[in-house]
């Protein structure tokens, strides 16, 4: 077929290092508190797992990704802004960042447009979506390590291919869920499968 390939990134966990710079900022910040590492994540939402551990930790990860200049100071993850870059100029392809701010509205939305100017550029603010309920958006492929997306559309028109992330990397292999295990992975063949 000669249609276009539409293309969704999620940021926190596939491009962005939300993991590595919530317990580097969490640690600074708690120093005298628990934390959980890097290893020993399980679960997609680091304030349960905290939670989990104490309770009034929750609350205090929270705080961390709460604040001015958590999001902006986000690290790369090794390859993203790469592969990104490389399949916006492909062929027939639309890559889009999708990504769902935090309610806590005051920095993250702004903080998120800033990241992407600053590694992807300015022409890549075009190529955002911001949205809460990414089963709304229209694509072929979603790249995002949350195991389970959900929300109003119960059949969205994207095949989600689970990102390995620390908190997902135990989860037993789906039949139904394709995995990208890194941006060295194979991501060119799964734009490709798509294509046909
Ligand atoms: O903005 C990120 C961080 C936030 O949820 C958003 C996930 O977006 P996607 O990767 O799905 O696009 N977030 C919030 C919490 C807890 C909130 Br209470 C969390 O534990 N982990 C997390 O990523």
């Amino acid at each position: 077929s000669n249609k276009r390939l539409r293309v969704l990134v999620d940021m926190d966990g596939v491009i962005a290092d939300f993991e590595g710079g919530f317990l580097k900022k969490y640690r600074a910040r708690y120093p005298n508190e628990p934390y959980i590492t890097l290893e020993d994540r399980r679960g997609f939402w680091v304030s349960t797992q905290y939670g989990q551990l104490r309770s009034d930790l929750c609350e205090k990860a929270i705080s961390i990704w709460e604040s001015k200049d958590f999001f902006i100071e986000l690290e790369p993850l090794p390859g993203g802004v790469e592969a990104v870059k490389e399949m916006s100029k492909m062929e027939n392809t639309d890559v889009f960042i999708c990504t769902s701010p935090i309610k806590h509205y005051c920095h993250c939305p702004y903080e998120k447009y800033a990241w992407i100017e600053k590694h992807l550029g300015y022409d890549f603010l075009e190529h955002v979506i911001l949205t809460r309920d990414k089963t709304v958006v229209s694509g072929d492929i979603l790249i995002d390590d949350k195991p389970d997306i959900q929300g109003v559309e119960p059949n969205p028109s994207w095949e989600h291919v689970l990102f390995t992330a620390c908190h997902n990397k135990h989860l037993p292999p789906s039949p139904t869920q394709r995995r990208l295990l890194s941006w060295a992975d194979d991501w060119r063949g799964i734009l490709e499968s798509k294509r046909h």
